[in-house]
């Protein structure tokens, strides 16, 4: 059975000096490296906003980043502008070994935001990833990356829906930690039945 290490947002703008910095994101750096050459599949995702994009308070007449808004498909919370598309925030931190199969963009729509790697905030509108890891004979999953409490765990948790074996890398991930987004998540992976290293 192959084994498959999906990479989450590993991107200059999650990183320290980065629009929405995590703390220590770049110190997942070197243990992601490390992880890469034991899967027989390596993929990536890249957070990829046009400038326009609804999840950006900046975009939201007198809203503050990291507050809550409505969005038709429930609640969003805005963000710094982050990750715009072909801007250096955008690009995977410079130290990262960029090898394997695949480099997953999402969050491109202006309409709609896309924590997880394989359903848009929506929940609904698919990425397409289930297929091609399916497709690829791939049954379990490995994640590491940032933030854990949001693209991470959204991704895992997802990945269990789908039907995966889902194990996540805790030490290879760094979170944003917004009133208690971190707590949950990781009560939420558990109840997901995901492995947490
Ligand atoms: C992320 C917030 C907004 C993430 C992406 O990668 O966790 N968080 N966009
Ligand atoms: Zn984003």
């Amino acid at each position: 059975m192959p084994t498959a290490l999906l990479i989450i947002d590993v991107q200059n703008d999650f990183c320290p000096g980065g629009a929405l910095a995590v703390e220590g994101g770049d110190d997942t750096v070197p243990l992601i490296n490390a992880m890469i050459p034991e899967f027989d599949s390596v993929l990536y995702t890249q957070d990829w906003h046009p400038e326009n994009h609804s999840s950006f308070a900046a975009n939201h007449e007198g809203a503050a980043p990291f507050t809550q808004t409505e969005m038709p498909y429930g609640p969003q919370t805005l963000w710094p502008t982050h990750c715009v598309q072909g801007t250096k925030g955008a690009e995977f931190h410079k130290d990262l070994i960029l090898t394997g199969d695949m480099i997953l963009r999402k969050g491109f729509r202006p309409a709609i935001d896309s924590y997880s790697a394989f359903f848009e905030n929506d929940r609904e509108t698919p990425t397409g990833l289930t297929g091609y890891l399916r497709t690829r004979g791939i049954t379990s999953l490995t994640l590491a990356g940032l933030a854990l409490d949001y693209c991470v765990a959204y991704s895992a948790i997802d990945a269990a829906k789908e039907g995966f074996r889902v194990t996540v890398m805790t030490e290879a991930c760094r979170a944003i930690d917004l009133e208690g987004s971190l707590t949950k998540a990781l009560d939420d992976m558990e109840a997901a039945g995901i492995t947490l290293l």
